[in-house]
C-alpha cells in the first residue's frame, strides 16, 4: 500500500494530524527530539519544509535526525526542487495554484520530476492554496492571497484540484497566522470535494483544532506549537487527543 493510500484510508476513520518541521527552526537533533515527541503524541506523519531553507543539507541532516528518532513517515514540504532529500519516505508534490510565479504552479516540479523518479520517494499529489493573510509562505511565494471571506473563490480552486486529479487540498493562511482559515471557508470546500482537506497556518489550540475538524478539516497542519510550546508532546498530544 502506498501512503497515499494509507492516508486516505487513515482519514476515511477518523480526522488526522500532521506535524511540520522547519529545517531552518532549528538544529537536526533539536528537530529528531520534536518528531520523537510529535510520535508519542499520536501525530500521523512529519512534514519536512520551509520557506526560508538555504540548502539540501540542511533538509537532509533534518529528515536523517527525524527518521531516527521516530518511526513516522517523513513527507517533504518543498518549496524548490533542490530541497528535496532522498532519505525522507514521500514529498508533497504540490502545486501552489494561486502563485503568479510559475516555478511554484508547475516549472519547479519540472526540474524535481526526475529527483524523485531516481529516489523513488513517494510522490503525493497535493493542490495548495493560500489564503490570507498568508504570512511568509504568501510572500515568498509570490502569491494572489485569496481573500478570507472569498468562499467561492476558494472552492473553485479546491474543485479544479479535485478535476486536475490531485489526491489531497490543503487550504493555508500561513505559518504563524493570528487567524486560521475560518470555519466557513472550510466547510464551503469540504462540502463541494470528496479529496482530503488539509488545513494548517495559525492552528495553535485544542479549542482551534476542535473548530477546524467539526467544519471539515481532515488533516490539521501544526508547525508552530511543536516549535514553541515549552512542553510539546503534552500540547500536541492535547490536541490529538481532541481529534478522536
Ligand atoms: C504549515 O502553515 C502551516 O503549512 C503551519 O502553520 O506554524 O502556524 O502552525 P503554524
Amino acid at each position: 500500500m502506498t501512503l497515499t493510500e494509507k492516508i486516505k484510508t487513515q482519514v476515511q476513520e477518523g480526522p488526522l494530524h500532521f506535524s511540520l518541521i522547519d529545517p531552518d527552526k532549528q538544529s537536526p537533533s533539536e528537530a529528531g527530539t520534536l518528531a520523537a515527541h510529535a510520535d508519542d503524541a499520536g501525530s500521523a506523519a512529519i512534514m519536512v519544509g520551509g520557506s526560508t531553507l538555504l540548502s539540501q543539507k540542511q533538509v537532509d541532516d533534518t529528515v536523517k535526525a527525524i527518521k531516527e528518532n521516530s518511526s513516522l513517515p517523513v513527507i517533504l514540504f518543498p518549496s524548490a526542487a533542490k530541497f528535496l532529500s532522498q532519505y525522507a519516505d514521500a514529498v508533497f508534490f504540490m502545486s501552489l495554484l494561486n502563485s503568479r510565479n510559475l516555478g511554484y504552479v508547475i516549472r519547479e516540479h519540472v526540474k524535481g520530476a526526475p529527483f524523485v523518479k531516481h529516489t523513488g520517494i513517494e510522490p503525493i499529489s497535493m493542490g495548495y492554496l493560500i489564503v490570507e493573510p498568508g504570512m511568509t509562505a504568501g510572500k515568498m511565494g509570490e502569491v494572489d492571497l485569496v481573500k478570507k471571506d472569498d468562499i467561492k473563490t476558494a472552492v473553485g480552486y479546491a474543485l479544479s484540484a479535485e478535476y486536475l486529479g490531485m489526491d489531497f487540498f490543503y487550504l493555508e493562511a500561513g505559518s504563524g497566522a493570528s487567524e486560521p482559515v475560518s470555519d466557513e471557508m472550510i466547510a464551503a470546500v469540504k462540502q463541494n470535494i470528496s479529496i482530503p482537506l488539509c488545513v494548517g497556518g495559525g492552528i495553535r489550540s485544542v479549542k482551534t483544532v476542535k473548530q477546524k475538524v467539526m467544519a471539515g478539516a481532515d488533516i490539521i497542519v501544526t508547525g508552530t506549537a511543536l516549535e514553541k510550546e515549552e512542553d510539546v508532546k503534552q500540547k500536541i498530544g492535547a490536541m490529538i487527543h481532541s481529534l478522536k
